[in-house]
């Protein structure tokens, strides 16, 4: 390592001993995090903006609650699998990610998948009338009444509320991703270390950039990944449940990664 560039930084302190990063490797990694990230959200920020108050209208609302659940579900499945989708590539394009083992990318993205798609969920939610983007509009919560999930939905929405409070920027948004995919804590890791000395080096220049932009506040506002674990939980639950109403739509019908991810 560039041990002048890493001195000139001045942060020694900062650094834990077993994540030793130079200035430059710093740059790259806040850089490729931020890229990794914009090239792979699915909707740009902007267009959500401007789609912000399109909301359905009452008879539209009213054609999707009175659809027969299985058919919500399999649909609601289809757009989570799309979305799953962009976050597979995100993890592909963080540097690190692919020259871990790929029995840990799995480990990794079974148990994180869920997890960044709420924390991209925010991106897409109207904090001010309580909706989120599904199929080019704005929808309420009632929208997924025949889903039969009211409870999931709600917390899915409550998390949003309060993520959407700390107002987020997209670089923040990308490195809130990356540590959350990353987490050296699942005991199913064969390589640990590595995972490890990835999460500290990106922790690190997340930690650098809200110092940078005097927002080192948020580190202690984030969502606990408890509270992010929770609403995972709660939505296996619940595909266990409708699994068992309707076994072959879920078998036949459900997207062959998504049954990966969660079945
Ligand atoms: C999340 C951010 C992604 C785009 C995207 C695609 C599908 C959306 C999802 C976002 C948010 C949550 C969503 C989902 C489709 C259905 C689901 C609106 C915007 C609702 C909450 C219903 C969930 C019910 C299942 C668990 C059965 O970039």
């Amino acid at each position: 390592h560039n041990l002048e560039s890493y001195c000139s930084l001045n942060f020694s302190s900062f650094f834990p001993p077993e994540c030793m990063i130079s200035a430059t490797e710093l740059e790259l990694l806040m850089q490729n995090v931020i890229f990794a990230h914009q090239e792979t959200c699915q909707f740009r920020q902007e267009n959500l903006q401007i789609l912000r108050w399109e909301t359905f209208s009452p008879e539209e609302m009213q054609n999707f609650q009175q659809k027969p659940m299985d058919q919500m579900w399999e649909r609601c499945v289809c757009h989570i699998t799309d979305a799953i989708q962009y976050i597979v590539e995100f993890a592909k394009r963080l540097s690190g990610f692919t020259d871990l083992n790929p029995n840990d990318q799995i480990v990794l993205l079974k148990a994180g998948a869920m997890e960044l798609l709420l924390i991209r969920m925010s991106r897409a939610f109207n904090c001010f009338n309580n909706t989120v983007f599904f199929e080019g509009k704005y929808a309420q919560l009632e929208l997924f009444h025949s889903l039969g999930c009211t409870d999931l939905i709600t917390s899915m929405f409550d998390l949003c509320q309060s993520l959407c409070a700390l107002n987020l920027s997209e670089h923040e948004m990308a490195f809130f991703n990356a540590i959350t995919l990353l987490n050296p804590s699942y005991p199913w890791l064969q390589d640990k270390h590595k995972v490890d000395t990835l999460y500290r080096k990106i922790h690190f220049a997340f930690r650098h950039l809200l110092r940078r932009t005097h927002r080192e506040f948020i580190l202690m506002k984030l969502p606990e990944k408890e509270k992010l674990s929770n609403i995972c939980q709660l939505h296996l639950e619940k595909l266990n449940i409708f699994r068992q109403m309707y076994p072959t739509i879920a078998w036949e019908r459900f997207p062959p990664l998504y049954k990966e991810l969660f079945i």
